[in-house]
């Protein structure tokens, strides 16, 4: 997402990314730089600053380039809604779903999405225009729509225009397009040895269940 952010507001020059392997990570990240070494986390006016939207939002506010969030005050009050709502509420009950029924309850959260971009009609993005709403999301998104089909033979698009042509229309910038993730198969493979395991087991759980019944 910090990635996503820094390319969309033309701020490759401006900050130097330094990738780090999640697998084997250096000990000077931990000791010198982000003491809970998770990433992202970015180091600027000797202040480090960590957690995706917080980064959003600062880089969005002390960097040049234009602003990401509207004055519109009602659009600003939604935009607020659908940042927390990320966090809080829409990746972690996809990532739920996909131990329990994919397909309804993260359908239920892909609902939420495509109603939230009917509300305003002044361009496809979340707030109408592009904003920082669409970069919370849009890393997220981007995983579920290839990991579903795979995964649980699922269309996060199908019945759902909006989140189509939202998709359409990010996929056409080119900050946002070169952000994404290549190696689909990689990917999926990550979130297949992650989550269908414990599907697996619970598959297993229902047949002992019904055995015993
Ligand atoms: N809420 C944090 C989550 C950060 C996070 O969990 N990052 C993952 C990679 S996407 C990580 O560093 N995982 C390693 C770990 O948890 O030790 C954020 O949005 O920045």
């Amino acid at each position: 997402m910090a990635f996503v952010n820094f390319n969309l507001e033309g701020l490759q020059d401006k900050i130097k990314l330094v990738p780090i392997d999640l697998k084997n990570r250096p000990d000077w990240y931990k000791e010198k730089v982000y003491p809970t070494n998770k990433v992202p986390s970015m180091e600027h006016n000797n202040k480090v600053i960590g957690e995706s939207l917080d980064l959003v939002k600062y880089v969005d506010s002390n960097f040049e380039g234009p602003s990401l969030l509207p004055d519109d005050p009602e659009k600003r009050k939604f935009a607020e809604e659908l940042i927390a709502y990320s966090d809080t509420t829409f990746v972690p009950e996809v990532y739920r779903s996909f131990a329990k029924d994919a397909r309804t309850l993260a359908g239920a959260q892909f609902d939420y999405l495509e109603k939230a971009l009917l509300k305003f009609d002044d361009g496809p993005f979340f707030l109408g225009q592009f904003s920082q709403v669409d970069i919370a999301y849009a890393p997220f998104i981007e995983r579920f729509q290839v990991f579903m089909p795979e995964g649980f033979d699922y269309d996060i698009t199908t019945g759902r225009h909006k989140l189509a042509k939202w998709i359409e229309e990010m996929n056409k910038l080119d900050g946002y397009k070169q952000t994404k993730v290549l190696e689909h198969e990689k990917m999926v493979e990550y979130y297949k040895n992650r989550f269908l395991p414990v599907l697996t087991l619970q598959i297993l759980d229902t047949f002992l269940f019904l055995f015993l019944v």
